[in-house]
């Protein structure tokens, strides 16, 4: 029988920033994610106190819930994590460690569980690491030798790191021979992005009536998912990726470098935001989105989307938008939902991808010929063929997959 998680959240806020009232709502919805009943939230405005994060009378008034666990917005270090729990005998996580919960309870491919062991041993390098430091310091000597089981354990985590590292890499390669693959088909690829809950997998199901799982709560999709679609003509791959969410370390959204990539690969993002949320939330979601953006390297261009137009009034919705009009120049509001806006989001899809171009390739007319004919039918738009000693093909189709066929045929001219 599982016994009910329970916790009580705990943030400390800067006294020299303006409150965040979005903050805490955010971690009751990671909390819930993550599975726990969430007893009590608890704020102060004070600085940093180094041995607890927070004031110890917020603990104690934590801890007088009994909560299975205390959850603090702020990152603990290791050693107010040992002082939480030896002074109040209290089970502690920070908002970054839940985030990791959540994620080892969802990852269902090897290349989620890969990236989240990565992520978890990155954490723990670093803090493995200082406690090595201050037992070889002497500051607290081992039992056998300063800090031998630091060290032997140290070497463990870097040892499993780089192997983890090195199976990614193959996954990463897989991926990226795949995408050189259907490029070759003729596909285009398009990636769905976005702060996390923002409607990605219900925009994927609405293009493409697909029935990826989508919830109300964050991290519902870990692992990449594409399904195809057809757009005046043009066969699009549009693929379904893990959220993005504010302040989290640099680290983590490098352990997701391969789940990542299928946006910094794609030939057009779609930065989906959830229009819904309050004016001040959007900003800093879609803020935090170019960041995470910018952490990719995310070269293509972007059309940003703003989701959940069905949760607003006309004028709501475009006083939003002149609201993140800086962030959003020529954004598409659509709803997943209601389907409004699916049709003008497309017909933007379509002109932001690569123009195609048209070809002229020349085959000889044998069956060999004859059989290459037909692959061309998979991978581009046949304008003409004339049939005579040769076959000549007028074809429309993109870079990379003519590019394929004129190295096919021995005999091919480029039109324009
Ligand atoms: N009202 C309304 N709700 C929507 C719309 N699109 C999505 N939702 C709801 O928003 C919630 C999140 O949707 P998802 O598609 O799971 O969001 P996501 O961006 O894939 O989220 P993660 O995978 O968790 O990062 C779900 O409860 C959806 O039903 C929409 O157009 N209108
Ligand atoms: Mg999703």
């Amino acid at each position: 029988m599982n016994e009910e998680k329970t916790a009580v959240l705990l943030m400390r806020e800067n006294p020299s920033k303006s409150p965040d009232p979005y903050k805490m709502d955010e971690l009751r919805g990671l909390a819930k994610a993550a599975g726990y009943k969430v007893l009590a939230e608890i704020k102060q405005r004070r600085e940093r106190d180094h041995r607890f994060q927070i004031g110890m009378g917020k603990i104690a008034e934590a801890q007088s819930y009994h909560p299975t666990k205390l959850i603090f917005y702020n990152p603990l270090s290791p050693s107010q994590v040992f002082n939480i729990r030896s002074e109040f005998s209290a089970q502690v996580l920070d908002r970054f460690n839940l985030i990791l919960e959540i994620f080892a309870s969802r990852a269902s491919t090897r290349e989620a569980k890969l990236q989240v062991d990565l992520a978890r041993l990155s954490y723990d390098a670093p803090q493995v690491r200082s406690e090595l430091a201050l037992k070889t310091r002497g500051e607290q000597p081992g039992f056998r030798g300063a800090g031998a089981y630091e060290q032997s354990m140290y070497h463990d985590i870097r040892g499993r790191m780089a192997k983890i590292k090195s199976e990614l890499k193959d996954v990463e390669t897989m991926s990226e021979d795949r995408r050189q693959k259907r490029r070759e088909q003729g596909f285009d690829l398009v990636a769905l992005a976005g702060y996390t809950n923002a409607g990605k997998s219900t925009l994927l199901n609405a293009l493409t009536g697909s029935g990826v799982e989508a919830q109300d709560q964050p991290f519902t999709t870990l692992s990449p998912t594409t399904r195809a679609l057809e757009i005046k003509g043009r066969r699009v791959l549009l693929t379904d990726t893990v959220g993005f969410i504010d302040d989290l370390p640099h680290f983590l959204i490098k352990a997701f470098h391969t789940t990542l990539s299928e946006i910094a690969e794609a030939d057009l993002v779609l930065l989906v935001a959830d229009l819904s949320d309050p004016a001040e939330l959007l900003h800093s979601k879609m803020v935090a989105s170019h960041k995470a953006l910018w952490d990719c390297q995310v070269t293509a261009p972007i059309v940003t989307v703003l989701n959940k137009v069905d949760r607003l009034s006309e004028g709501e919705a475009s006083m939003k938008e002149e609201l993140i009009r800086d962030l959003a120049p020529n954004p598409v509001m659509v709803s997943a939902f209601s389907g409004s806006g699916l049709v003008e989001l497309k017909e933007c899809i379509y002109q932001r991808l690569q123009p195609l171009q048209e070809y002229q390739i020349r085959l000889p007319n044998t069956s060999e010929g004859l059989s290459r004919l037909s692959r061309l039918y998979e991978t581009a738009e046949l304008l003409s063929v004339s049939y005579g000693e040769e076959l000549v093909v007028k074809l429309r189709g993109k870079g990379e997959a003519v590019a394929r066929l004129k190295i096919e045929s021995s005999d091919s001219q480029a039109k324009d």
